[in-house]
C-alpha cells in the first residue's frame, strides 16, 4: 500500500462550506439501505469525535478484462493456462478512471482531506480516510450507531443507509464501515475426548497404526490417514522449490508454537523445530501463551503445515478485528471489516504464498452485495496472480449456522421475512474454492458430515460461473420437479467445489490433544494437498495451479473420490442430496492426491 503521512484535520464544520459542497449537499442520493440482521441490535451512539477509518472503493472499470484473463489463465485448454499476471499487471487492471480519482479527491478536499490525508492502494482503487464520526455522518448524510451482538459481547460502529451528492455515484462504488453488519465465524467445533479413546487409534508413541488405518481413521483424523485414504502416502515434496501455503487468522485466533511441536512429536516426527512465519497485518497480536492459543488457528496451521512438510515457506496472518468493548469510550475501538484488511496488505505484497486457506465467514446475506462483489473482486486478483484460495463451505448444511436446523432461522433479510436457504460467503465467490465436509462411517465409507452438515447452496448474489455451468444443470436436471422452489437460486453460483475430512482431527491445543471439527478442519487440508500439487507441478517445471476451479471441473474431475452419501440438511428440511457426480454437499468430492497430481501433469492430448 502506497502510504502518505497523515494529518488529521480537526473536525471543522467551516470546512464543508463554500459554493461547490452547499451544491453537493443538496443532491445527495442514497447509495444503500440494509436491514440490519437481526441479531444485532442498536445499542448506544457512538462519541462525535470517534475516529473511523473510511474506505472508498472506487469503481474498477476494467475488472471484466481482468476476470476474463483469470479463467483464461486457469483453465487447462486454454493456450495461456499458467501464464499468471504480475502484480503490476493486475494493478493496471483494476486500476478507477482518472476521472473518478479526481471526483473523489475533489469532494474529499470539499472536506478539509488534502492529498496527503488520503491513504492510496498500490491501484489507487481504494481511498482511506481517518475521519471523526460527527465528519463521516456529514459527508455520508447519515447518523451512525453502535450496535451489539445479540449472542456475542460484539460491538460495532454501523448505520443501516448513506447517501453521497449525486454527482459522486458513478465514482464510488461502496464507502465502509456503513451496512456491512458481517458477524465473522470460525467454522468449527471441538470435542474434547478423554485420552483413552484417542490412545486406541495410535500406538504407544502416540503414531498412527498405519495397519489399521482405515478402521483408526474412523475414529481419529491424522495426518496420516489423510495421505493414505487421499492416495498421498508416498508423494515426498522438494524442499528446494520455491513453494508456499498460507493460513489467514481472524478474531484473536493465535497459532501456538509449541502446540504444533506437540503435533509434530506426535504425528510427524520427522517436521521437529520447523514452524512457520507470522505476520501481523492490522495490528493483528501473536500472543503465545498457552492460554490464548486458538482452536482454529491450531487446527489449521497443523494440518495445513503438517501436510504439506517440508514446503519451507509456511505463513500464519494475524489480522485483528472485533477487540473488546470499551464502555468508558462509548465505543468499539475497531470499525473495519478484517477480509478488506488482509486483502489490502496481501495485494499490496510482492510474494504472496502459491496456496492459502481461510476458515472463517459469514452468511450472504449479512454482507451486503456491493461489499460482497467487491471483496470477491480482491480473490480474482490473487487468483489471477496464481494463487489458489480455500474456504470452508460452512457448517449449517444449506442453513445459517447460528441455530438448530429444525427452527425457522433461515429467514430473509430484505424485509420479506421469507423463509429460504441461506448462502455463505466468501463461499459463494465464484473465484475461491469453497471445500465441504465428509467423514468416515463405522464401515470407513467416505461420507458427507452428519455430526454437523456440510455447507452448501446457490449464492443470491453471484451467477454461475462458467466452469461450473455444466456440471449444476446435469445436477439440477436431477431434482425431482419443484424441489425447493423458492428456497434457492437455481441460476446462482452453487457451492462447495470439493470437500475432504471434516471431522474428528486429531490437533494439539494449549497443549493438550483434542479433536475437532467442521469445514475449517476441511478447508486446511485441502490447501496442504493442492500444495503438494503444485509441488509436482513446479518440481516438473510448470507454473503452479493457481485458481483451481477451471482446472478441477474439467481436466481434473477425474481426481475426485465421488462422494454419494448423505445430506446437506438445514432450515428445517434435509437439504440437498450427495448424489453421483458434482452436488451440493461436497461438490466434486474428496481429492485423489495421486490421481490429481497424474492430471495437473498431464498434456492435454494424453487425458
Ligand atoms: C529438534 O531440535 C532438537 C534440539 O535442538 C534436536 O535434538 C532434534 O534432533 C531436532 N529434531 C529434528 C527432527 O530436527
Ligand atoms: C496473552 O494471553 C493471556 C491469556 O489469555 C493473557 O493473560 C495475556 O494478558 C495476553 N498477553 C498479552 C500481551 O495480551
Ligand atoms: C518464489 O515465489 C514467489 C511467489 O510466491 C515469487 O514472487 C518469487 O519471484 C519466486 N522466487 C523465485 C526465486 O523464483
Ligand atoms: C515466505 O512468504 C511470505 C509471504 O509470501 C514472505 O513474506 C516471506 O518473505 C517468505 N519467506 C521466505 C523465507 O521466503
Ligand atoms: C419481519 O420480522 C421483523 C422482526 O421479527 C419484524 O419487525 C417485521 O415486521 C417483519 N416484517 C414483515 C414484512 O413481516
Ligand atoms: C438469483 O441469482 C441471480 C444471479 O444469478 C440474481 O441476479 C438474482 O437477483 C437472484 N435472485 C434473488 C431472489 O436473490
Ligand atoms: C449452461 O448449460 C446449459 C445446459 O447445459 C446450456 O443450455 C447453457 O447454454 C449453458 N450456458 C452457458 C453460459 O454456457
Ligand atoms: C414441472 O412442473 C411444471 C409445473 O409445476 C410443469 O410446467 C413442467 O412441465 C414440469 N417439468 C417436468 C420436467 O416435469
Ligand atoms: C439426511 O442425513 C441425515 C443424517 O445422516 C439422515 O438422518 C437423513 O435420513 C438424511 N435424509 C435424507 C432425505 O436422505
Ligand atoms: C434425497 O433423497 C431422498 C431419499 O432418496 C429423497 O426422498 C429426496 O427427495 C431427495 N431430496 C432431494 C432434494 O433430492
Ligand atoms: C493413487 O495414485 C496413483 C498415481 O499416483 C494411481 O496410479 C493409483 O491408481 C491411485 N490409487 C487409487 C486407489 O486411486
Ligand atoms: C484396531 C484399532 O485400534 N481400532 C481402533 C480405531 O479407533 C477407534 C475409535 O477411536 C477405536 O474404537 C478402535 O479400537
Amino acid at each position: 500500500m502506497r502510504s502518505f503521512a497523515l494529518v488529521l484535520v480537526a473536525v471543522a464544520a467551516t470546512a464543508a462550506a463554500g459554493p461547490s459542497a452547499a451544491t453537493q449537499e443538496e443532491a445527495f442520493v442514497v447509495k444503500e439501505t440494509v436491514q440490519p440482521p437481526s441479531a444485532w441490535v442498536k445499542h448506544s451512539t457512538p462519541s462525535p469525535d470517534h475516529i473511523i477509518k473510511l474506505r472508498i472503493a472506487l469503481p474498477q472499470p476494467n475488472f471484466d478484462i481482468l476476470e476474463r484473463l483469470l479463467y483464461d489463465v486457469s483453465d487447462p485448454y486454454h493456450e495461456n493456462y499458467g501464464l499468471h499476471l504480475s502484480k503490476e499487471e493486475v494493478e493496471m487492471l483494476v486500476a478507477p478512471e482518472e476521472e473518478s480519482a479526481k471526483a473523489v479527491a475533489e469532494w474529499l478536499e470539499t472536506h478539509g482531506f488534502m492529498e496527503e490525508d488520503l491513504e492510496l492502494s498500490p491501484a489507487g482503487d481504494w481511498v482511506t480516510i481517518r475521519v471523526p464520526v460527527q465528519l463521516a455522518e456529514e459527508m455520508l448524510n447519515t447518523k451512525y450507531h453502535v450496535y451489539k451482538h445479540a449472542a456475542a459481547d460484539e460491538y460495532i460502529v454501523r448505520t443501516t443507509s448513506y447517501s453521497l451528492p449525486a454527482f459522486l455515484h458513478s465514482h464510488v462504488e461502496l464507502v465502509q464501515p456503513t451496512t456491512v453488519f458481517g458477524s465473522l465465524k470460525a467454522f468449527r467445533s471441538t470435542i474434547v475426548l478423554p485420552d483413552e479413546v484417542m490412545k486406541a487409534a495410535t500406538d504407544a508413541s502416540g503414531k498412527m497404526l498405519l495397519s489399521d488405518a482405515a478402521t483408526n481413521c474412523t475414529g481419529t483424523i491424522t495426518v496420516d490417514c489423510i495421505k493414505l485414504l487421499y492416495n498421498a502416502t508416498d508423494y515426498s515434496p522438494d524442499p528446494t522449490l520455491n513453494n508456499s501455503i498460507g493460513i489467514t487468522g481472524y478474531l484473536e485466533e493465535y497459532a501456538n508454537y509449541d502446540d504444533l511441536q506437540l503435533f509434530y512429536a506426535d504425528q510427524l516426527p520427522e517436521a521437529l523445530n520447523s514452524s512457520f512465519d507470522y505476520i501481523s497485518v492490522n495490528g493483528g497480536q501473536n500472543n503465545q501463551s498457552a492460554d490464548a492459543a486458538g482452536g482454529e488457528a491450531d487446527l489449521d496451521v497443523q494440518f495445513a503445515f503438517g501436510l504439506s512438510y517440508p514446503i519451507k515457506n509456511a505463513t500464519f496472518w494475524s489480522t485483528a478485528g472485533s477487540p473488546p468493548f470499551i464502555p468508558d469510550l462509548g465505543t468499539p475501538t475497531n470499525t473495519n471489516e478484517p477480509y478488506t484488511e488482509w486483502l489490502d496488505f496481501v495485494l499490496g505484497q510482492d510474494n504472496v504464498p502459491w496456496v492459502i486457506s481461510t476458515s472463517y465467514g459469514d452468511d450472504e446475506q449479512t454482507v451486503p452485495e456491493a461489499f460482497a462483489r467487491r471483496v470477491c473482486a480482491g480473490f480474482a486478483q490473487l487468483g489471477a496472480r496464481g494463487v489458489s484460495l480455500l474456504f470452508s463451505s460452512g457448517d449449517a448444511g444449506v442453513g445459517d449456522g447460528e441455530s438448530d436446523p429444525a427452527d425457522t432461522s433461515c429467514i430473509s433479510n430484505d424485509g420479506k421475512n421469507a423463509t429460504k436457504f441461506l448462502a455463505g460467503f466468501p463461499a459463494s465467490c465464484p473465484y475461491v474454492t469453497a471445500v465441504g465436509g465428509t467423514t468416515l462411517n463405522a464401515d470407513a465409507e467416505e461420507v458427507a458430515v452428519t455430526r454437523f452438515f456440510s455447507g452448501a447452496g446457490f449464492s443470491d448474489y453471484f451467477e454461475r460461473p462458467p466452469y461450473q455451468n455444466d456440471t449444476v444443470e446435469a445436477y439440477l436436471a436431477t431434482l425431482p420437479n419443484g424441489t425447493y422452489d423458492g428456497l434457492y437460486n437455481r441460476t446462482g453460483r452453487a457451492f462447495p467445489d470439493v470437500a475432504a475430512f471434516g471431522d474428528r482431527y486429531r490437533v494439539f491445543w494449549g497443549g493438550e490433544p483434542v479433536l475437532i471439527g467442521g469445514t475449517s478442519a476441511s478447508s486446511p487440508a485441502f490447501a496442504g494437498i493442492v500444495a503438494l500439487l503444485n509441488d509436482a507441478r513446479l518440481g516438473a517445471g510448470l507454473p503452479p495451479l493457481g485458481f483451481l476451479n477451471p482446472f478441477f471441473y474439467s481436466k481434473g474431475a477425474a481426481g475426485f473420490n465421488d462422494i454419494t452419501v448423505g445430506n446437506s440438511t438445514g432450515c428445517g428440511t434435509s437439504g440437498f442430496n450427495a448424489s453421483v457426480g458434482w452436488d451440493p454437499v461436497t461438490g466434486l468430492g474428496s481429492p485423489n492426491f495421486g490421481l490429481l497430481k497424474e492430471l495437473a501433469l498431464a498434456k492435454n492430448e494424453d487425458c
